[in-house]
């Protein structure tokens, strides 16, 4: 028996055409080759990569179980750089669940979520932003946030770091081998950065106590040519989370405004309760609504306001809270007092990137009214009698194409992880352009550059520990 060969269900739960269960170790091909029968047994080879048919059997009853393709996928250039086997039964829980079983009575063990794809990282296979990708493409809920997962999974955002660590390993190494630049040194295509990380055209020496003010010009360039690097990256963050994510729209406003019957307007449903007394809504509603086909989650918050009983302020402080996650705010009003205090004052909270001021109740105004609500308001609507609806939805759709813009070729952050290392690189990195301004004792730089090249090291996986694993794939399924 060998324990470390693991076997899963790789498919969802349910019934269908296909079902696959996975095994990956020294002893997968062993324990396929015991309960399953080519129909061609003399081209049959599972030490070689190929496609099989034939039946699956339980050696113990020699009973047959269902008859499948199996594919023979041996190290170390497989997926998870094991000995992988893949059976593609037909797909019932009963069948696959059977199928499990005999595997689990060779000596395989049940794998954990994300087993496969650990060992795929730990045999080298892939880096860790590359497993991160792999359930970033699962979830994606658009084209766009697919295609920065999946750009991820071809390792372009390993790439983009790995020529930054590069920098990092050169100018460390110089720095131990006492500033030594070389003459090729510019081969490093640099150009000059001012303090703020901004190329310039300036070629002035900073001030310094290094000797060759050339090399300490050249070495304050580096630095500031990686943290430009590091801050480019950090830009392109926050963006790519809501197009894999899936987009969010809250409703927020005063209590009686309207913001549930918006809400069931826009879904073209009655989930939310609409009641004349206000302080209706106290826990926040969500329903998903689809826009060009991408699935939006749209919430109905709590009225906002001071007063208001427990329940009611606990629901408030959730929607403040759900407020500041959203990608867009519908803020709505059932007056034309834009000066209104408690308005302005959770108004003024909002990012107005991603702020649609919305009056309702418009079959309440007269003509005059309402063309004098159009400067003040993004969009005037009924929410009771259907009116100005499809105007709101064009001015929601423009806020959301510039959210969803056209992802680039280039590697992406996607997850917090991954910022909150690149902020811990980016600020060593300054701290060691602060270093070089200030003539500090190169050892302490040196810390600095290290610590900058650490946190990079820890983003691709170059240096792990068992906890930081963990936390990535316990968010994978079983079976991948
Ligand atoms: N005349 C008119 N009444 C509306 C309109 N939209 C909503 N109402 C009425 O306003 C009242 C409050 O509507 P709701 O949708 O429950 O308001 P809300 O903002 O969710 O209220 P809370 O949950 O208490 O914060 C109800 O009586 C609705 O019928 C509208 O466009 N015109
Ligand atoms: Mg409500």
């Amino acid at each position: 028996m060998t324990p470390n060969t693991i076997a899963a269900i790789a498919t969802p739960f349910g019934y269908g055409g296909i079902g696959i269960i996975k095994l990956s170790g020294e002893s997968a091909i062993d324990m396929a080759a015991q309960i399953f029968k080519p129909h061609s047994p003399d081209s049959f080879s599972l030490s070689t990569r190929g496609i099989y048919v034939g039946t699956i059997f339980d050696p113990a009853t020699l009973k047959t179980i269902d008859d499948v393709v199996l594919l023979s996928m041996p190290g170390p250039t497989s997926y998870t750089g094991e000995d992988v086997v893949e059976l593609q039964t037909h797909s019932g829980p009963v069948v696959l669940n059977c199928v499990l079983d005999l595997l689990l009575k060779q000596g395989a063990v049940p794998a954990e979520a994300g087993e496969f794809s650990k060992r795929a990282f730990l045999n080298g296979r892939i880096d860790l932003p590359q497993a991160e990708a792999i359930i970033d493409l699962i979830n994606a809920k658009s084209p766009q946030g697919m295609s920065a997962a999946a750009n991820n999974l071809k390792g372009s955002l390993f790439f983009e770091i790995d020529k930054i660590t590069s920098k990092l390993i050169d100018l460390i190494s110089m720095l131990e081998a006492e500033i030594d630049f070389p003459e090729d040194f510019d081969d490093h295509n640099l150009e000059n950065f001012d303090k703020n990380g901004k190329k310039t055209d300036s070629t002035e020496p900073p001030e310094g106590v290094f000797s060759d003010l050339s090399d300490l010009n050249h070495a304050i360039n580096f630095t500031r040519s990686i943290s430009a690097n590091l801050s480019l990256l950090a830009e392109k963050f926050e963006d790519k989370r809501s197009q894999i994510d899936g987009m969010t729209i809250a409703i927020a406003g005063r209590p009686n405004v309207g913001k549930s019957s918006l809400l069931n307007r826009l879904s073209n449903s009655n989930r939310a309760i609409v009641s004349s007394s206000p302080g209706t809504t106290r826990d926040y509603i969500e329903e998903t609504i689809f826009f060009s086909g991408l699935p939006i989650k749209l919430i109905d918050l709590a009225g906002l306001r001071e007063e208001g009983g427990e329940i009611e302020s606990l629901g408030i402080a959730q929607a403040r809270i759900k407020i500041s996650e959203s990608d867009i705010v519908l803020f709505l009003t059932d007056d034309m007092n834009t000066d209104n205090i408690d308005d302005t004052r959770i108004v003024d909270s909002i990012d107005p990137a991603r702020l649609l001021r919305v009056l309702n109740k418009c079959d309440l105004l007269s003509e005059a009214q309402l063309a004098g609500a159009a400067t003040s308001f993004d969009a005037s609507i009924s929410a009771l009698f259907d009116s100005g609806i499809d105007n709101l939805r064009e001015k929601i759709y423009i806020v959301f194409r510039e959210k969803m813009e056209s992802v680039s070729d280039s590697g992406h952050l996607l997850n917090l992880r991954q910022k909150t290392l690149i902020d811990a690189s980016h600020a060593a990195i300054n701290r060691a352009t602060q270093g070089f301004e200030n003539a500090l004792d190169p050892d302490i730089i040196s810390m600095d550059l290290k610590d900058s090249l650490n946190s990079l090291h820890e983003l691709t996986g170059k240096s792990f520990t068992e906890d930081i694993l963990n936390n990535i794939f316990k968010n994978f399924c079983i079976g991948k």
